[in-house]
């Protein structure tokens, strides 16, 4: 089957769209209602570099949603069920943001710029509709918008390497989820030690959209002498590091508990925020599912294309909602949602389209 993807007004493009085009961009998802790359037809190229290498991603499609103003800070307190009492200016935290019901509604990267300004990097959810709604029925003193800032990704074991060679040795001294303010060849950005693996790295948060092309070449000489290519956001290597995939990996009714998100949910702090009375309900009387990593049997299996249903004994328990061919384990891999009791060591079965395979519990991140 070959698809193809019509680009039209009603889905935007990111500033490095036409970069990513030039480096050969064959697959793209949407998200936030932009095109994001996610392919070069290189799948096990893109995988071992980014493993082994470095990688350069097109993220521009993790928006900011802007808060600024006086009562910023209690606006973003408000919005998340994690503590934040000692987030300062230029620290970023992950933040899982949740309902009334208690239930995950995204889980954005926090950056707090100012005393009065923050960033929500967010996933895949409208959330500016939200926090601009919270705001005004709060009578929050706050201004919310999205401002023109498009992530780049730098991600691989030798992204510090083509990081030292752009702003100098400083950045080594930068720990995960430090960022500041700084530019390049006159663009600029934030630089923030981040990014969706486990391999380490940098994201760029390009401040102006007109420079995207620039930015990208720039980080692409840079990084030619450690062999970098355009790469995305790998869907091997966030199955095998447990990253949780918001809209993938949970039901539209999951809480932060049963995404394996419970130790950023304080549910007793002192002041309010959304979704605090349900969530203590949740933690008092447990989660009804649990996030868990599964081993699947038999032959390489594809991607999966939508939920894979999983039965104990024949009874449904879940469903494998991410799973993959581990390049670096050899065998088939997911990430499941199961019912809170199934224990660890349950002989499951999951329903793939090419037959039942045996599978069980595995600890996440898989070793
Ligand atoms: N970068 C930026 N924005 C984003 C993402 C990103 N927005 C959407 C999405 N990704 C948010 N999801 C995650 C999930 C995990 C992490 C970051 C974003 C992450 N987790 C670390 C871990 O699990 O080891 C650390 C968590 C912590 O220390 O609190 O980094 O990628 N800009």
């Amino acid at each position: 089957m070959t698809f193809a993807i019509t680009l039209g007004s009603r889905i935007r493009k990111s500033p490095y769209f036409d970069a990513t085009v030039k480096a050969g961009v064959t697959h793209f998802t949407v998200y936030n209602h932009m095109y994001m790359p996610v392919s070069y037809g290189d799948t096990e190229g893109e995988y071992w570099r980014l493993i082994r290498g470095v990688s350069m991603w097109d993220v521009a499609a993790e928006r900011q949603v802007e808060i600024a103003g006086p009562d910023a800070e209690a606006l973003v307190r408000y919005l998340t069920p994690r503590n934040l009492s000692r987030c300062r200016v230029g620290r970023a935290r992950y933040v899982p943001m949740c309902d009334h019901d208690g239930t995950l509604i995204n889980d954005p990267v926090l950056l707090r710029l100012s005393e009065e300004r923050f960033w929500l990097s967010i996933a895949d959810s409208d959330m500016i509709y939200w926090v601009k709604a919270t705001a005004a029925e709060g009578g929050f003193d706050v201004g919310v918008g999205e401002p023109d800032v498009s992530p780049l990704a730098l991600q691989g074991p030798k992204a510090l390497d083509v990081a030292v060679d752009l702003f100098g040795d400083q950045v080594r001294r930068m720990r995960h989820f430090h960022f500041h303010e700084t530019s390049l060849e006159g663009i600029p950005l934030v630089l923030c030690r981040s990014g969706w693996s486990r391999q380490g790295g940098f994201e760029f948060f390009l401040r102006d959209g007109r420079y995207g092309n620039e930015l990208w070449d720039a980080v692409a000489r840079a990084g030619a002498p450690y062999d970098i290519r355009a790469g995305a956001p790998n869907f091997i290597e966030r199955v095998e590091s447990g990253l949780l995939s918001f809209a993938a990996d949970n039901e539209p009714d999951s809480s932060p508990f049963e995404l394996g998100l419970g130790d950023l949910v304080d549910v007793n702090r002192e002041d309010d925020f959304i979704g605090k009375p349900a969530l203590a309900r949740i933690a008092a009387k447990g989660a009804k599912r649990r996030r868990v990593g599964l081993f699947i049997e038999g032959e390489k299996l594809p991607g999966n294309e939508h939920p894979w249903p999983v039965s104990n004994n024949s009874v449904g328990i879940g469903s494998a909602r991410a799973a993959v061919y581990s390049l670096r384990l050899e065998r088939n891999i997911a990430i499941a949602l199961v019912c809170a009791d199934t224990p660890d060591d349950a002989p499951l079965r999951v329903q793939t389209p090419y037959g039942p395979r045996d599978a069980r519990i595995a600890a996440l991140p898989f070793a």
